[in-house]
């Protein structure tokens, strides 16, 4: 019979079970955190709690919380609640140098992290004798390494293709019988497209199932991959400074994502207010880690708006389940994987001697992101007309593409043409229709 869990016991644990587990774990890793992190400890000194007030998992909301710039601000080591020569790995989010994060990674953290890589393979039907194409990009982005490690302990024939070199995952992907998918929801149409394009219909290859994350897509993305390549598409999540993908996963039902709340516990708070709010109720998203030794974070603020379920799911896993993140509570942008401030894009800018008035549009061709960016000209060059307008919008493009790491469009236009708007400018124009 085929198997349905990875890890039984966790997965289908009842309630109170899962909660005793919870309060022992938090109890100890906020202890592990106390005692090793100065800067952690500080801020629960200054908002007066002791390690004495948390005695199980209804006292977590005393806890203070992180963000992503207390994370950058202790760039490197300042998080790090172990010696460094326990860390055999670090992984780091897509970004820039200056918003990078670094999470160090222990090896009991890399082994629990594909612990829950292989729950998620586990649940799309993945087994030994399968063919698992890892197409998430290898390296500092975690994507790969994740699916990697997790298909290894499930024991499939891994193919780490990395992203890019579209042929020659296609070749390996017919050649070796990929019975697996593994890659970001674009990736995978662009595969299916180019596909079609050599001539291949579905019944052409071998995939059975995708395990797709990384960045927000919509239910119709879905059926459109599921027809294309003749699967069935699996969401899944999970961010760097977490351990990175597999945080939580989609099951045969594929109506919302298990969170592996054994390692992770998830809140929903007001992202103005900081309350905690009933379960059910849309919010931002909280996770603190119960079982990291390396870099353990506790409320961390992951600004993803979503909402928790606690319905009853027919593949029998009793863990908590989040909506497919609904957008952000502040201005990060995914494109194409890649995270960006559009503050990188007026840094860049202003360094490059144009004005801050620009605008940035992001859409979505053929299942591709696009990033328009449109900058008005200064006076003084707009004026000379002899000036190569091309030649400079390449130049500030080849700028942003190094801050940034993907490409823009730049679209250089008349001063003052740019629609100024009465309150906050309207900087982001997203087109891509990603949500309700
Ligand atoms: O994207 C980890 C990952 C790799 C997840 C592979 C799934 C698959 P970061 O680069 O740190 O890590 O980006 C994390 O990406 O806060 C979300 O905003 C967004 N995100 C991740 N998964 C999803 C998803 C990886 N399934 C940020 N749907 C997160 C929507 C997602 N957004």
């Amino acid at each position: 019979m085929e198997k349905r869990f990875y890890q039984k016991e966790i997965e289908t644990m009842d309630r109170e079970s899962m909660r005793a587990l919870q309060s022992e774990r938090l109890v100890k890793q906020v202890k592990h955190v106390w005692d090793n992190v100065p800067y952690y400890r500080n801020l629960m000194e200054e908002k007066g709690v002791t390690l004495d007030d948390i005695k199980g998992i209804d006292d977590l909301h005393k806890l203070p919380f992180l963000t992503k710039d207390d994370l950058r601000d202790q760039y490197p080591y300042g998080l790090l609640a172990t010696d460094i020569e326990n860390c055999v790995r670090i992984q780091s989010t897509s970004g820039t140098t200056g918003k990078r994060v670094v999470a160090f990674y222990t090896q009991d953290d890399v082994n629990l992290w594909e612990d829950c890589c292989a729950r998620a393979l586990v649940a799309v039907g993945a087994d030994k004798g399968d063919v698992c194409q890892v197409s998430y990009g290898y390296g500092l982005f975690t994507g790969g390494p994740g699916l990697n490690g997790g298909s290894h302990k499930v024991g499939c024939l891994t193919l780490p293709m990395s992203s890019g070199n579209t042929d020659r995952q296609i070749q390996f992907m017919l050649d070796l019988g990929a019975t697996v998918l593994c890659c970001t929801p674009s990736y995978a149409a662009f595969l299916a497209e180019s596909l079609k394009e050599a001539g291949l219909s579905p019944e052409d290859n071998k995939l059975k199932a995708g395990i797709f994350g990384a960045e927000p897509w919509t239910e119709e993305m879905r059926r459109d991959i599921e027809k294309n390549l003749g699967i069935k598409a699996y969401d899944i999540y999970g961010l760097t400074e977490t351990s990175g993908p597999g945080v939580a996963f989609e099951c045969r039902e594929q109506s919302g994502m298990h969170i592996n709340e054994d390692h992770f516990v998830a809140e929903i708070i007001d992202p103005d207010t900081g309350e905690v709010l009933p379960e059910g109720e849309k919010g931002e998203l909280v996770f603190t880690s119960l079982t990291k030794e390396a870099f353990p974070l506790l409320r961390y603020r992951t600004r993803d708006i979503t909402v928790l379920s606690r319905e009853k799911c027919s593949c029998g896993r009793t863990l908590v389940k989040m909506k497919k993140p609904m957008g952000r509570s502040d201005d990060m942008l995914i494109i194409r994987g890649v995270n960006v401030f559009p503050s990188q894009i007026e840094t860049v800018l202003l360094k490059e001697g144009y004005t801050p008035n620009y605008q940035i549009v992001v859409d979505r061709v053929n299942n591709t992101d696009t990033l328009d960016v449109y900058v008005e000209m200064n006076p003084e060059s707009f004026s000379d007309v002899v000036k190569d307008i091309g030649s400079d919008a390449d130049k500030l493009a080849g700028a942003m593409k190094t801050m940034l790491g993907i490409s823009p469009k730049v679209h250089l236009v008349a001063p003052k043409s740019i629609v100024r708007s009465e309150g906050k400018a309207v900087r982001v124009i997203d087109n891509r229709k990603l949500h309700d």
